[in-house]
């Protein structure tokens, strides 16, 4: 079995949270490497691409937080097969990428400056990825793609968690049940998983 160790921040949440979820289905052993924001800042230029997270596989480095949550899906059984349902999968895991970007953009601003762009992000933007995420959900039904638990469900239901979580100040924390119930029953679907409720059960033990 090869050694993997992930290295993110130590949240339990962003772009390594459905990696470290679907390595616990896998029931693959993994390092989570969780490091600070300082220890970050101290590493980050000897980073390929300056980010996280980073997999390392016997010590080969790779990034990239999709592609790396479709290989580990892929293992877990967390990956459709059929490619239509792949490609739906892929375009909520894009999404939800475009809206940590826009929202990464807003990071660092403070006082009026942070209350302005945040507010014009959740009137814009963050309207648009809802939206769009409920129109994926009608057509994926409960689960995103192929009927089912995926990386994408656990991807989105990472998101919404955060944008309904408080943490983000200026963003109304009742957007997403405003604008789209079915994405918010779908945080709470997905929450409720064995898939998931295994995972957080480990951390709670570890
Ligand atoms: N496309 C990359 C983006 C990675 C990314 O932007 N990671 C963030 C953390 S979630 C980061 O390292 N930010 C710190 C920085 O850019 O300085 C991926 O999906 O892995």
């Amino acid at each position: 079995m090869p050694q993997y160790k992930l290295t993110y921040f130590d949240m339990d949440g962003g772009r390594a949270e459905p990696i470290r979820i679907a390595f616990h289905a896998a029931g693959i052993e993994f390092e989570d490497h969780r490091i600070s924001f300082p220890e970050f800042g101290a590493t980050r230029d000897d980073l390929r691409f300056r980010c996280l997270p980073v997999l390392e596989i016997d010590g080969e480095v790779v990034t990239q937080s999709n592609g790396i949550a479709r290989y580990v899906g892929g293992k877990a059984g967390l990956y459709p097969k059929d490619a239509m349902q792949a490609m739906y999968c892929d375009e909520a895991l894009g999404a939800c990428e475009d809206l940590l970007h826009a929202m990464v953009r807003t990071f660092g601003l403070e006082g009026d400056e942070l209350k302005a762009a945040r507010e014009k992000l959740a009137e814009g933007w963050l309207t648009t990825f809802v939206t769009g995420l409920s129109e994926i959900l009608d057509r994926g039904g409960d689960y995103v793609a192929d009927n089912r638990l995926t990386i994408a469900d656990l991807k989105v239901f990472v998101t919404t968690r955060w944008l309904r979580s408080g943490m983000l100040d200026h963003i109304p924390t009742d957007l997403v049940d405003r604008l789209a119930p079915n994405l918010a029953a779908h945080e709470q679907r997905v929450a409720a998983h064995p898939v998931v409720t295994a995972y957080y059960e480990s951390r709670k033990a570890a």
